[in-house]
């Protein structure tokens, strides 16, 4: 069951976000229960391969250029760095990577053919390879496909309603449409939201609506609790309650029964209790590794002994999809043989310019 129908109307939704919290709890565990293990949360790793520098104006985000938030604007980082990260964070019980870029769109540039190398390295490392890259086109889409991606995060972040007053720079629809770009190359669709922006529960509901109305919600919707970066215009956000994460995180759950709900953005501001509600409320994955994208995150070991302490268990890579397979893609193959003729032309002359100085040397 994708969706509970019983649900699936703004009114209904309301009524169960607003349930007492006891019975919307048990409600929402049983039927995580029935669709998932309860004893399971995905470890899943943020790589910020591209830092700030946006030219989005997304009111909650500290990457923005419009923004004076004292973040450190940072190039499309290497292939190989990319790959280092992966491995160390796969080392550390994570089986998925979500690869995030500062952008508005994606390119067809020498940059997203480092990001489809990128995809191509990870998903050979057996993990599920995720990206962010903001809008992207269906030819776009289908070359992350070949190249091995298994997930793409796009959020609607809010209601359409509410959406106008935290982004002017792109609307709803175009959100909506690289989703269907996305699920239209087959790759599994990750989406979700911000709470804490200043939004209405009618506001909350009504992004959930909007996945309702697709032919399929996303297979995973990740919640997030803003992070207020000193800078942005929701520097003066207070931090939302962690009753409303937990009746967020509730309501989606019951929603979606067979979607991954993601415990997101926010873990720093929450007590281990908190968070061990939200798992009972259905959460089944976090970001690990002391950063997110560019705001802090608890540390591995802290995660560690949260995962002790509840008896949790890393959930391995591919359990709910099969792993893409990896196609040839002639562009990243061209840049590797120009990379490996300018190595070997480099080696040869420095070879050639030792052998001389020898000779010049016995001279
Ligand atoms: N530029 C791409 C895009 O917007 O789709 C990808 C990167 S963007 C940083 C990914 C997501 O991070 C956003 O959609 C938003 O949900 C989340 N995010 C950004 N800033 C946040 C903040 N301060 N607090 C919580 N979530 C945030
Ligand atoms: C998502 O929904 N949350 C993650 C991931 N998808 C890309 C990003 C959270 C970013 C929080 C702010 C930051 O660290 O810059
Ligand atoms: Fe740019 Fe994404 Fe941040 Fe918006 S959320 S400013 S699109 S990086």
């Amino acid at each position: 069951m994708k969706i509970n129908q019983t649900y699936a109307t703004k009114e209904a939704a309301i009524k169960l976000y607003n349930t007492p919290l006891m019975d919307l709890m048990y409600q929402a565990a049983t039927v995580h229960r029935e669709f998932h293990n309860p004893n399971e949360v995905q470890m899943s790793s943020l790589i910020s391969i591209k830092t700030g520098g946006c030219s989005e104006d997304c009111g909650y985000c500290p990457q923005s250029a419009k923004y004076n938030t004292e973040l450190e604007v940072k190039p499309l980082m290497q292939v190989d760095e990319v790959l280092d990260l992966a491995k160390n964070a796969k080392v550390n019980g994570s089986s998925r990577v979500c690869m995030g870029a500062a952008w508005r769109n994606v390119r067809d540039n020498r940059d997203f053919d480092k990001v489809v190398e990128m995809v191509q390295g990870i998903n050979g490392m057996g993990m599920e390879v995720c990206a962010t890259l903001g809008m992207l086109n269906e030819q776009q889409a289908e070359r992350l496909k070949n190249a091995g991606l298994y997930a793409y995060n796009h959020n609607l972040d809010s209601s359409k309603e509410f959406y106008k007053d935290i982004i002017s720079t792109r609307e709803y629809e175009e959100r909506i449409e690289t989703i269907g770009h996305v699920r239209k190359a087959g790759i599994s669709v990750c989406s979700g939201g911000i709470i804490g922006m200043g939004e209405s529960v009618e506001d909350r509901v009504g992004m959930l609506m909007t996945y309702v109305m697709m032919e399929q919600p996303p297979e995973s919707i990740p919640i997030n609790a803003l992070v207020a970066v000193e800078g942005t215009p929701l520097e003066d956000q207070k931090p939302v309650p962690v009753w409303e994460m937990v009746r967020m995180i509730a309501t989606s759950r019951i929603l979606f029964p067979q979607s991954i709900i993601r415990l997101s953005a926010g873990r720093t501001q929450m007590s281990k209790e908190a968070q061990a509600l939200c798992f009972f409320a259905g959460a089944s994955s976090i970001f690990a590794g002391d950063k997110l994208l560019t705001t802090p995150n608890p540390a591995f070991n802290e995660d560690k002994e949260l995962f002790d302490i509840l008896g949790l268990t890393a959930k391995a890579p591919f359990q709910d999809g099969e792993q893409p397979e990896t196609k040839f893609d002639a562009k990243v193959e061209a840049a590797k043989e120009y990379r490996e003729k300018i190595k070997s032309a480099s080696a040869k002359s420095s070879s050639e310019k030792s052998q001389k100085g020898l000779s010049l040397g016995k001279w």
